[in-house]
């Protein structure tokens, strides 16, 4: 049998390591296997010259055969390819966000059945963004006005978003300037694909000019909106403690996966499962208790609101279940393989799924919906346990790998850390910055894929740029990542940043990694540099900032449209894995070079993370020299102590 050692060049942690090794023992199948079978991809996919949007095709892009029957060239297909995915990752992140400006339509209507408004300081403050009139009203009156306009925002025809204007007047004067500010979401989706189909548009500019509008339509539409609703409907994290990786299950508990994206369900879920009658029922059941965990960004969405602990990341769905001890994985949205299903029946584990848009052959479906989702949350809750006594226990074997972690960092919870109650402001991270301190700020997300040793370029990128100086923010998956290596420890990761972020980051009190949610919360990154601005020393641009955005293991779609909202706000982009472009060299040179003189920032593919993080130092150090900030400045660090007390 091979070594786990053979396992741990898939992946970077030990816990996932002896999983792979276990489910070769059980002749489990998992992404790491289909993988290998999968390894000789098209190579006309990967450079983006395979066309099959008419059936004269599909055609492929060669020397001897440079265009497709219609006439579309590699620099048309591969152009409108990118523009398909994108519109593919802005509909994942902004349909997300339709449910949830749905869900508040409702509550404010009365029709909440269940659901209510947690946080009101939230809704005022985003109803006031708007200029909606908060002063004197009652929650509802004001959440029913909030809902309609970001319902608006999906379907306005000719009227820009509104939330572009949450944007520095400077960014939103480089997105009139090049005609790239979006109209509804749902209009520049059906526009994307309109353009993308046979005999529309031809030019490869015109079609990824799209694209970046499209995208914005996501960054500064869609995905805004999803975390500032959940903010209001779930509450505005705060930082708080838990745990990650699959050490978090229980040998003597019933384990319960959430697994996906959305947070109606989980938190309905988070809250039935410490119901008095659910914890009696699994004590008839002799468990001692009820452990629920999350995947993926329903993990992210738990935790940084209820302290729910992380088993895993995307590409431990599937490992998580050949522990044996898991009763039930509950998936929504986004990112559930269906592989799940072929491992969960090698053990005894159930797959439910929740949400009626996203149904799997081979789980049973059982929707939390309706009048009572609570009483639906808890008829799930009770089949996992009624599951309890089907665990095989010669199957289990949960990996002691468990790390502590500290999560929450939401806009307004970094603002308090940073200045206290009275005082809650960037001001002291901007100080930081213009005093070199702090070099900059990188914004580490997205997925783990198999095309690399999952988690490695996260981690050590990551540990290289704190070590650097660089304040990092992370989202998505590469915060599970940085949470299995334990460097969402505030102490652990002190212990590696270099002396000026180290300084600040003790004299504040908050870690040098800070996790703000999941992918669709990339937005609360934008969010932050805009405060960043708006605080005052660092320039009147995003574009002008000392920060990078970094997708080192993307895989899907979304991140593909992150990128492009990141740098169409004048943010560079450093890629680990490559876009599907390079069947063009028109395409490929536009994203990564001349993208550049349009918004101030372009992507920057780089295989190596010691690589990047040579690159993504030299970038902040460019903008501090535009800031004139790049000579140390001998002022004294504010006392954040003083501030916080008021
Ligand atoms: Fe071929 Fe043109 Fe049809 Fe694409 S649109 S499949 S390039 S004929
Ligand atoms: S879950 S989109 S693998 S971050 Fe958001 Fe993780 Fe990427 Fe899915």
């Amino acid at each position: 049998m091979e070594h786990t050692d053979v396992f741990m060049s898939r992946v970077s942690d030990n816990a996932s390591a002896v999983m792979l090794e276990k489910a070769q023992t059980d002749c489990v199948e998992t992404c790491f296997d289909r993988a290998g079978t999968q390894k000789n991809q098209c190579g006309f996919g990967k450079s983006g010259v395979c066309c099959r949007v008419c059936h004269m095709g599909p055609c492929r892009i060669t020397p001897k055969a440079p265009k497709g029957v219609c006439g579309a060239t590699a620099d048309t297909i591969a152009a409108r390819n990118f523009l398909r995915e994108v519109a593919g990752g802005t509909s994942a992140h902004s349909d997300h966000g339709r449910h949830l400006v749905l869900k508040l339509k409702a509550i404010a209507e009365g029709r909440g059945a269940g659901y209510a408004i947690k946080d009101e300081k939230a809704l005022r403050y985003n109803a006031g963004l708007y200029g909606i009139e908060t002063e004197g009203r009652a929650a509802n009156e004001i959440a029913l006005d909030l809902a309609d306009l970001l319902l608006g925002e999906f379907t306005s025809q000719e009227e820009d978003l509104k939330t572009l204007h949450l944007a520095p007047q400077k960014r939103q004067n480089v997105w009139e300037a090049k005609g790239i500010k979006p109209q509804g979401i749902d209009r520049m989706v059906v526009e994307a694909l309109h353009r993308t189909s046979i005999g529309v548009d031809h030019d490869y500019k015109n079609l990824l000019m799209h694209a970046f509008r499209t995208s914005l339509a996501n960054g500064w539409g869609g995905s805004r909106a999803a975390s500032m609703v959940s903010d209001i409907l779930f509450g505005t994290p705060k930082p708080l403690k838990s745990a990650a990786n699959l050490g978090v299950l229980r040998e003597d508990t019933v384990n319960i996966l959430i697994h996906g994206h959305e947070p109606a369900i989980s938190e309905i879920l988070a809250a039935a499962v410490s119901a008095p009658d659910i914890k009696e029922y699994a004590k008839e059941a002799n468990a001692e208790g009820i452990t629920l965990a999350g995947i993926c960004c329903t993990a992210n969405e738990v935790l940084m609101r209820h302290g729910v602990p992380v088993a895993g990341n995307m590409l431990q769905q599937e490992l998580a279940i050949v522990t044996g001890a898991v009763e039930m994985m509950v998936i929504d949205v986004q990112c559930c393989m269906p592989g799940v299903i072929d491992v969960s029946q090698r053990y005894h584990t159930e797959i439910i799924s929740t949400a009626d848009m996203a149904k799997t052959v081979g789980a049973a479906h059982m929707a939390v919906g309706g009048a009572d989702p609570l009483s639906a949350a808890k008829d799930i809750i009770r089949r996992a346990v009624d599951n309890y006594k089907n665990r095989d226990q010669s199957k289990v074997h949960i990996p002691n790998e468990k790390e502590t972690l500290v999560a929450g960092f939401s806009v307004d919870a970094i603002k308090y850390m940073l200045g206290g109650r009275y005082r809650a402001s960037f001001r002291p991270l901007n100080d930081a910055i213009i005093q070199n301190r702090i070099l900059g700020v990188a914004g580490i997300v997205g997925c783990t894929s198999t095309k690399q040793t999952s988690d490695y370029y996260i981690n050590t990128l990551t540990e290289e740029l704190i070590k650097r100086n660089v304040l990092v923010l992370q989202t998505g998956c590469a915060a599970i990542s940085s949470a299995k290596r334990g460097r969402l420890t505030p102490e652990t990761a002190l212990r590696i940043a270099g002396d000026g972020l180290r300084e600040v980051c003790e004299t504040v009190g908050i870690p040098p990694i800070l996790h703000m949610g999941s992918c669709v919360d990339n937005t609360r990154i934008l969010e932050a540099a805009t405060e960043i601005i708006a605080e005052g020393g660092l320039g009147d641009d995003l574009g002008g900032l000392p920060a990078v955005g970094v997708a080192p293991e993307w895989m899907s779609e979304k991140a593909v449209s992150i990128g492009c909202y990141f740098v169409a706000s004048g943010v560079d982009v450093i890629l680990g894995n490559p876009f599907y472009t390079s069947g063009s060299d028109n395409v490929h040179h536009y994203l990564h070079h001349e993208a550049a003189n349009d918004f101030g920032a372009c992507f920057h593919y780089i295989e190596d993370p010691l690589e990047a993080a040579g690159r993504i130092v030299e970038i902040l150090n460019t903008a501090r020299k535009k800031l004139g900030i790049d000579k140390k400045a001998e002022r004294k660090l504010l006392d954040m102590k003083d501030r916080r007390d008021g």
